[in-house]
């Protein structure tokens, strides 16, 4: 039997499945051929993602903590005892002394209603802010009033398209068809970041700058288009502040930002010269924004965009994110406007300990590895540790569970029925429950409906899955659109423009693009003492922490230039230290990074001493909530030092 589905992992593609079934066991996924951005392939981790649905380490029946560590316990046991807790902690100190914490482990909209859940109960305690997309979110959100994109295959009308901080090859490969095909039709690619990638051979121009060097870089194009007659003659008409950017961007000269940027002059031009020969699209990355200025790269990014007239036309854009969520109604969930509280995501750990009236006495985690995902990993350890109960639900041990006090054991995304956006393109799909779960294993929504009962509130956690995605439909429906057609094959989000901001009209106060008007352009600091930024980027081969264990033994790969690594040899062992921690790490020599950066990847566990956030202090962007994950200076050190 074959089940078509949808891969809910937080990824920007959102493929459509389609599962091989045989005797109640998935023996084969592959990608559907009729979807237009799968085309008919998955990515490496996916690929290998039924090693993980039949992974023995799975959990498979709750688990609660005595002396003796984790030992297993029956399904009511565990939910009566979390139950009788939550109701006296609500009654002696309020809802606010409970925290919930979801992440991104799947995309599905069903995890909404886990929220509502515990709106329904409180509200209790949330983050704000978001590690992951937040600055950029922000940064969009003030200049355009929207944080959205044009459409995916709108590239294909592009002269030039910047891939600027964003790694494809990695972390979005299926733009890489797209990418191909619009160079195939005589677009230009430019890639920006300061780590050399693979795959950087699409492009004509690779340009690696000073990690956050690039709203330097931006405004001293922004000036370069003034001074090439390449800026839009109209675009003080649809820009508030225009004369403000103009001084901006004139306040240095092109080689004072380039300076600034790291950047060549003869790249520079190069840059610019492509950018002027528009349309030219902008496609902006996530990483970039994970620094202290974060927010402010993409406020120079979006504004270099529109006073070069690259918005509202086809081949343009800024495009950092696509509405997932834009086209299914989770109008039933107010998230944190409602909270009491709330703590701002990237500093969870310190957060937590220092709550106090009430002071934060549980925390649940769903769909989420905090102790190795969240800056400060030691401090979310102990945060968690120390609570009066911590519940995490998960289908796998992580950091975390090893934190919990109860660990509820959850489905895979080949055993849930669910809805899916993408924040990479437009389409929408239905996720199927493909197979069963193994052992006791529950869905979220399964587990806080058995808790609603208990709690005396289970009027709303009754209904099956299908009642709520039916409900999230609404606009479809609207639209034409039926629960139905998302399950024959995916459909375009109905409500998602091809061409965004068309009419030059932009949900602003003003209705006009909001220029920036200063800027803090500095790149992110080094030091002698410390001299080298730590850089933990997605890998290829998982899904954040979802490493297979096999790829977690011994010191973590630690790539970098050989000359910044001087009496070390490449496979050596050594210590990077930083302000607040140090890790073993086994040298990778690169000679195409720059000699200012280490690399690593991001998602390394904890508990075997690879987990690089254990390093990283907790710290916010300039605006959005977002975390600084590279842009910690550190030192290599001997290990026997
Ligand atoms: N294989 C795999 N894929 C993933 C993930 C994974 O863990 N593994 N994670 C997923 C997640 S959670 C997300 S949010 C998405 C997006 O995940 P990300 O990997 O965050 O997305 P990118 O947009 O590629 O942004 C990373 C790029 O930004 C660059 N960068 C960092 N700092 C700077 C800077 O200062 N300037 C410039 N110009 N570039 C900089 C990095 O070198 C890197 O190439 O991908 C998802 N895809
Ligand atoms: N150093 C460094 N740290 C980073 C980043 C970085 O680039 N560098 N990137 C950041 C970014 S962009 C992100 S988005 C975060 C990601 O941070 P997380 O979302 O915490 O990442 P995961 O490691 O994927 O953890 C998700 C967990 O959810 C579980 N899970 C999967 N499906 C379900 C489900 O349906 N229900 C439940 N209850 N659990 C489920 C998985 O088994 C997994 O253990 O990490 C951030 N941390
Ligand atoms: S992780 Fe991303 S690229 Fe891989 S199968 Fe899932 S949606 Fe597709
Ligand atoms: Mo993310």
């Amino acid at each position: 039997m074959k089940v078509r589905t949808a891969c809910n992992r937080d990824c920007p593609d959102a493929c459509s499945m389609i599962a091989t079934v045989e005797n109640d066991r998935v023996v084969r996924l592959e990608g559907d051929p009729d979807h237009p951005v799968t085309r008919g392939f998955l990515c490496y981790r996916t690929n290998r993602f039924l090693d993980r649905q039949y992974d023995p380490r799975r959990l498979t029946r709750p688990q609660v903590r005595r002396s003796r560590g984790l030992v297993p316990v029956s399904w009511d046991d565990a939910l009566d005892l979390i139950a009788e807790k939550m109701l006296r902690i609500k009654t002696e100190s309020g809802p606010a002394a409970i925290f919930h914490y979801r992440s991104g482990g799947s995309l599905g909209l069903m995890k909404h209603v886990v929220d509502h859940f515990f709106e329904r109960f409180g509200p209790v305690s949330v983050k704000s802010g978001d590690i992951c997309s937040g600055a950029g979110e922000a940064a969009q959100e003030t200049d355009f009033g929207i944080a959205e994109s044009n459409d995916l295959f709108d590239l294909l009308n592009s002269r030039t398209i910047i891939l600027w901080g964003k790694n494809p090859y990695v972390s979005n490969v299926h733009l890489q068809p797209v990418l191909k095909e619009a160079r195939a039709k005589g677009a230009r690619l430019i890639q920006i970041d300061p780590v050399r990638h693979r795959g950087g051979d699409l492009c004509e121009l690779y340009v690696q700058p000073r990690p956050g060097g690039d709203a330097a870089l931006a405004l001293g194009l922004g000036r370069r288009m003034f001074e090439l007659d390449a800026a839009d003659p109209s675009a003080a008409e649809y820009c508030d502040h225009f004369d403000s950017y103009r001084e901006l961007v004139f306040s240095r000269e092109v080689d004072d930002w380039c300076a600034i940027a790291g950047v060549s002059r003869a790249d520079f031009d190069r840059i610019a010269t492509l950018y002027a020969d528009g349309p030219a699209a902008i496609q902006v990355g996530w990483g970039m924004q994970r620094r202290a200025n974060g927010a402010t790269i993409v406020r120079a990014l979006d504004a270099l965009g529109a006073i070069s007239g690259n918005l509202g036309v086809p081949g343009g854009g800024v495009s950092f994110y696509f509405g997932r969520r834009t086209a299914f109604d989770t109008s039933f969930s107010a998230g944190k406007s409602i909270a009491p509280r709330t703590i701002p995501e990237p500093l969870l750990g310190p957060g937590l300990l220092e709550a106090s009236d009430p002071a934060v006495r549980m925390v649940w985690v769903t769909a989420g590895n905090p102790v190795a995902m969240l800056p400060e990993s030691h401090t979310v350890a102990r945060a968690l540790q120390t609570r009066e109960l911590t519940v995490v639900v998960d289908a796998f041990p992580t950091d975390t569970t090893e934190c919990a006090d109860v660990v509820l054991p959850t489905t895979t995304m080949l055993e849930e029925d669910d809805l899916l956006g993408a924040y990479g393109n437009h389409w929408l799909s239905d996720v199927q429950p493909v197979v069963a779960p193994p052992g006791e294993a529950m869905s979220d929504y399964a587990i806080v409906c058995a808790l609603a009962t208990r709690l005396g509130h289970d009027d709303a956690f009754h209904e099956p899955p299908s009642a709520w995605k039916q409900r999230m439909m609404s606009k479809l429906n609207a639209k034409g659109v039926t629960l139905d057609q998302l399950r024959e094959g995916a459909v375009r989000n109905p409500l998602a423009a091809e061409v965004l901001f068309a009419d030059r009209r932009f949900p602003t106060p003003s209705g006009k693009v909001n220029l920036l008007t200063d800027a803090e352009v500095e790149p992110s600091p080094v030091s002698t003492e410390r001299p080298l930024l730590l850089m933990p980027l997605a890998a290829r081969k998982s899904q954040s922490s979802q490493w297979p264990p096999s790829l977690q033994e011994g010191p973590a790969p630690a790539t970098l230039h050989p000359d910044s690594a001087q009496g070390f040899a490449d496979g050596d062992e050594a210590t990077l230290e930083s302000a607040v921690g140090s890790m073993q790490v086994r040298l990778r020599f690169d000679a195409a990074q720059r000699r200012d950066v280490v690399l690593l990847d991001k998602g390394g566990w904890l508990g075997r001493g690879r987990c690089a956030n254990a390093l990283i202090e907790a710290a916010e962007t300039d605006a959005g909530g977002g975390a600084r994950y590279y842009e910690t200076p550190v030192r290599l050190m001997r290990s026997d030092a």
